[in-house]
């Protein structure tokens, strides 16, 4: 998969600050580098109409659509790709269904799971949840930073880290050599939201600190 930085997890919601097709265009134009659909609630129209909707703004841009979960949707909407947790549809199911061109991701929440990932047939690994957050139940303990100095030396897959990331915490995860981040909030919470992507791209990018 092509290289990448600042990975936009667009986590739909009902009470969300902006339309999730607003919020998207915002977030692309700040330079987000791929962007996640995650949409945990029951209307799938819905969720197909948006895809189909924000399809040609990325396309536009060369940045991945990644599906959250569903294949099905992923596969009906010709998708980038899929993102997968640890009990979702196991990553070699979902390889097979969609073959060997679609982007297929993993979580993992600790390093005996980023470890096992080495051996799945995927394309980059989160790894999370870093620091605490309020946008998702955590199911397991936040890894903090030193945790992360670790993975680098266990996988050869391209990974990021997720879970309460944001402008104030990034030059610490970059200097515990984090290279990719995903965000929900620290995009789709700002004020302005292109500003907010801008500013963590540049980070990122080592232009700005
Ligand atoms: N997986 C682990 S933490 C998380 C997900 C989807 C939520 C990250 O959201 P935020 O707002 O960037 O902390
Ligand atoms: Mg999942």
């Amino acid at each position: 998969m092509q290289e990448f930085k600042l990975y936009f997890v667009a986590d739909i919601k009902s009470n969300m600050k902006y339309p999730p097709l607003q919020l998207i265009e915002m977030a692309v134009a700040g330079g987000v580098d791929i962007v996640q659909l995650r949409y945990k609630e029951e209307n799938i129209r819905f969720l197909l109409d948006l895809g189909q909707k924000i399809q040609p703004i990325l396309k536009a841009k060369n940045i991945p659509l990644i599906i959250n979960d569903r294949l099905d949707v992923a596969q009906i909407l010709d998708a980038d790709g899929v993102h997968l947790g640890q009990e979702d549809i196991p990553p070699i199911k979902a390889r097979q269904i969609l073959g060997a061109n679609k982007i297929i991701g993993l979580s993992t929440h600790s390093l005996e799971q980023a470890k096992a990932a080495q051996n799945e047939p995927i394309d980059y690994l989160a790894v999370g949840p870093v620091f605490s957050t309020n946008t998702k139940k955590m199911a397991s303990p936040p890894l903090g930073t030193a945790f992360l100095t670790q993975i680098a030396g266990i996988t050869a897959l391209p990974w990021l880290i997720i879970g309460g990331i944001n402008s104030s915490n990034l030059a610490d995860v970059i200097a515990a050599g984090a290279k990719r981040i995903a965000v929900v909030s620290a995009i789709s919470e700002a004020e302005d939201v292109t500003l907010a992507a801008r500013t963590l791209k540049k980070m990122l990018e080592n232009k700005l600190v």
